[in-house]
């Protein structure tokens, strides 16, 4: 059986090459094909492990039976409308659950102790007067409680934080508000003072990140005005209704780690707007490891006839 690799991503640790040593050590018995570099007959692949494939080349496999996303997110493959009708399988992982945990963590606690302002009264060496509240007084809100915002919703509750968060079909989860759909959206939005968004981008959300939401957050909060964290996809947000919310005051700040367009243009304002934070699309990296082989364990799983895990439900588009 072959598995083809077809990666467009920068960095040692992501190239083609890496990925095919990986995947022979976990799959001594299958070849190991890499796109744009080998020799190989198309209707011989069995198995795609792609990030971001060049839109039309999957079609190009007539016997492709598995695409598996190198990530969690399947946007990027989903846009391509010739892909073929086979199972698309997406990374789901603890590691990858944790890290993301870790930055929407550090982002509600930096914008709760407030440490933009502490770091700029360092620089000009003022000692600020005490005046700091608890975790309790603010209301931070969920945009998707899948595998992400399920785990960093909990962890915040535990941290003492109000945590409420919106899915598309309703959801009980222990100390958690939750809301679900159109229905539940508006509420969702007007109790939260730090909105979290880690829904993917389908067409449903593409845009959703936009001035008439941002008008609809709380207003009434200890920050003094919402803050925005999106470390989902830059698609689901619009950068000019981002500028604009931030400038008359509808927004107090925003840690945006990903962008409409990736890497964010030295043009782009938001790189020095003095209430955001930029991150490099890096909330959650992946760790190659340990997704090459939870990928072969599922193809050695398939090949013993057992059912793929993480399969994306293609007319939900996640
Ligand atoms: P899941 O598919 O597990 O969860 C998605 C959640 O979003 C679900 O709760 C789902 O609702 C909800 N949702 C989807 N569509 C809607 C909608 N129209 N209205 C309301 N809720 C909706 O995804 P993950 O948690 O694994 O990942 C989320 C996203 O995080 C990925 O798609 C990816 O884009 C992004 N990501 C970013 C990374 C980074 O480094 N910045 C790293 C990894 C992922 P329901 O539960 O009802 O289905
Ligand atoms: C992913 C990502 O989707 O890194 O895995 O954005």
């Amino acid at each position: 059986m072959t598995l083809l690799l077809t990666i467009n991503s920068a960095g040692d640790s992501w190239s083609a090459e890496r990925w095919r040593e990986r995947f022979k050590t976990a799959l001594p018995e299958h070849s190991i094909v890499i796109e744009g570099r080998d020799r190989y007959d198309a209707a011989a692949i069995r198995y795609a492990a792609v990030w971001k494939p060049n839109p039309g080349f999957l079609q190009s496999l007539p016997k492709l039976q598995v695409i598996f996303n190198l990530g969690a997110g399947v946007d990027a493959v989903l846009a391509d409308a010739s892909m073929p009708d086979v199972p698309l399988v997406r990374v789901v992982n603890s590691d990858l659950t944790h890290r993301m945990t870790e930055y929407v963590a550090l982002h509600v606690l930096l914008h709760h102790r407030r440490l933009p302002r502490l770091l700029q009264a360092q620089k000009e060496k003022q000692w600020l007067a005490k005046d700091q509240w608890a975790a309790s007084a603010l209301r931070v809100g969920i945009m998707g409680l899948g595998e992400l915002g399920r785990d960093a919703a909990e962890v915040l509750r535990r941290l003492g934080f109000r945590v409420a968060g919106w899915s598309r079909s309703p959801k009980t989860l222990e100390g958690i508000e939750t809301y679900s759909g159109d229905d539940g959206f508006a509420s969702f939005l007007r109790r939260t003072d730090i909105l979290v968004a880690l829904v993917p981008l389908t067409r449903q959300t593409r845009g959703i990140l936009d001035r008439k939401l941002f008008s609809m957050l709380a207003r009434d909060g200890v920050l003094g005005a919402p803050v925005l964290i999106n470390a989902g996809r830059g698609g689901l947000q619009v950068e000019a209704d981002i500028l604009a919310a931030l400038n008359d005051g509808t927004l107090g700040a925003a840690s945006l780690d990903v962008f409409e367009r990736e890497p964010l243009p030295a043009v782009s304002p938001l790189w020095t707007h003095p209430n955001v934070i930029v991150t490099p699309h890096n909330a959650a990296d992946s760790d190659p490891d340990a997704i090459a082989s939870d990928v072969a364990a599922q193809i050695l799983a398939y090949e013993r006839g057992e059912p793929l895990r993480n399969v994306v439900d293609r007319a939900l588009g996640y």
